[in-house]
C-alpha cells in the first residue's frame, strides 16, 4: 500500500511541475483527488485494510493527500502570479503621453448676435420675454390688425396646425400677451424662432429668428423710437454710424418706417457689401396701431407706443459678413468655428 501511494505521489508531483494551465491543474486535481480520482480509489479499498493497519494506513493516504494538495495550491498560486504580471505588463500606462483634448465648443453666431442684441437692451431697461411658437390664429395676426381678409396673410405664408392654431410668423403674440395682461408700461422684447413656408435659399428659411421691441408708457412719440433705434445701431455697428428713417407700411404701426444704417464697411461711401449705396436694411419699426392697442385694453387716448422687429439671422449675417443664410444652419463645425 504505502509502495501503492508513494507512487501516486511521485506521479501526481511530475505533473503538476510540468503543468502550465489553470485547465490542466484542475484536470490533474480531479484526476487524483476527485470522486473517481486515483487516491480516493485507494480510499475505498481501505476496507480491505485489517483493522489494525487501518491507522497507520489511513495516515499515508491523508499524508499522501496533504501533499499533493500542497503542491496543487502552491502551482497555482505561481501561475496566478504569473498571469497577472503579464496582464500589468500588456496594460501598461504611458503617464508621459499628452492627454486627449476634450473639444469645447462655443456660442453659434445666431447666439453670439441674439446676446449682443439682448445686453444692448437690458443696458436701456428692457425686458427679455419668451412665448409660445405654436399661436392661435387671434395673437398672430387678428389681434395685429390682419384680419381674415387681408392681404398681408397671404405674405406671410403660413404653416397651420388647425384652422386657428398654428406656428407663429412673427414674435409679436408675444407682445400681444403682454398688453392683455394690462401692467404698464411695457418695455420689453421678444426674441424667438418664427415660421414661414419659404423656399429655402441665401436669404430665406422656412424657420429663422426674430428680435421685436415694444414700448409702450404715456407720452411715448417717434421721437423716441428713433432715439432709442439710433442708440441701438450705434451699440451694435459702432459709435459714428448713422441712420436712416424710409416710410413704409405695416398693419400694426402707424406711422411705420425702415431704418436703415450707414455701412460699416466702407462708412457710408458706397462699396460692395452695400451694393454702392452706402446704406444697409437693418429693421422695420412704427408707432403702435391705435385699433392694436384698442385690441389689446389698453385707451390709445392715454398711451401710446413704439415698437420694431428685426431679423436676427440677418444681424448675425451683416456682423460677421456671411453671405449665404444657410451656412447658419449646416452645422458645419470648420465654419461654425470662426466666430
Ligand atoms: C405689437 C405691435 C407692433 C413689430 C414690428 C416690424 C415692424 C418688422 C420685420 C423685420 C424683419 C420682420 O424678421 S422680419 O422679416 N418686422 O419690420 N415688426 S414693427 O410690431 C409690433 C409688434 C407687436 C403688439
Amino acid at each position: 500500500m504505502k509502495a501503492k501511494l508513494d507512487q501516486i505521489r511521485e506521479q501526481a508531483m511530475a505533473q503538476i511541475k510540468s503543468c502550465d494551465t489553470m485547465e490542466k491543474l484542475n484536470e490533474i486535481r480531479v484526476g487524483i483527488l476527485g470522486k473517481k480520482g486515483e487516491l480516493t480509489s485507494v480510499l475505498k479499498s481501505m476496507k480491505e485494510v485489517s483493522p489494525e493497519d487501518r491507522p497507520k494506513v489511513g495516515q499515508w493516504v491523508n499524508e499522501t493527500r496533504e501533499e499533493i494538495e500542497k503542491a496543487i495550491e502552491a502551482s497555482r498560486t505561481k501561475m496566478e502570479k504569473a498571469l497577472r504580471e503579464a496582464k500589468l505588463k500588456a496594460e501598461v500606462i504611458d503617464v508621459t503621453l499628452p492627454a486627449k483634448k476634450a473639444e469645447i465648443g462655443h456660442r453659434h453666431p445666431n447666439t453670439i448676435a441674439l446676446e449682443e442684441v439682448e445686453r444692448i437692451f437690458v443696458g436701456m431697461g428692457y425686458e427679455v420675454v419668451e412665448g409660445p411658437e405654436v399661436e392661435k390664429d387671434y395673437y398672430n395676426f387678428e389681434a395685429l390688425n390682419i384680419p381674415a381678409d387681408h392681404p398681408a396673410k397671404d405674405e406671410q405664408d403660413t404653416f397651420y396646425i388647425t384652422g386657428d392654431i398654428l406656428l407663429r410668423t412673427q414674435t409679436s403674440p408675444v407682445q400681444v400677451r403682454e398688453m392683455e395682461t394690462g401692467k404698464m408700461p411695457i418695455r420689453m422684447i421678444a426674441p424667438g424662432r418664427v415660421f414661414r413656408a419659404d423656399e429655402v435659399d441665401a436669404t430665406h428659411s422656412p424657420s429663422f429668428h426674430q428680435i421685436e421691441g415694444l414700448v409702450i408708457d404715456k407720452n411715448i412719440t417717434f421721437a423716441d423710437l428713433k432715439g432709442t433705434l439710433a442708440a441701438f445701431a450705434r451699440e451694435l455697428f459702432g459709435e459714428e454710424t448713422k441712420v436712416k428713417f424710409r416710410p413704409h407700411h405695416f398693419p400694426f404701426t402707424e406711422p411705420s418706417a425702415e431704418m436703415d444704417v450707414t455701412c460699416f464697411k466702407c462708412q457710408g461711401k458706397g462699396c460692395r457689401f452695400c451694393k454702392g449705396s452706402g446704406w444697409i436694411e437693418i429693421l422695420g419699426c412704427g408707432m403702435v396701431h391705435p385699433h392694436v392697442l384698442e385690441m389689446s385694453g389698453i385707451d390709445p387716448e392715454q398711451y401710446s407706443g413704439f415698437a420694431f422687429g428685426v431679423g436676427l439671422e440677418r444681424i448675425a449675417l451683416l456682423k460677421y459678413e456671411i453671405d449665404d443664410m444657410r451656412l447658419l444652419y449646416e452645422n458645419d463645425i470648420r465654419f461654425l468655428k470662426q466666430f
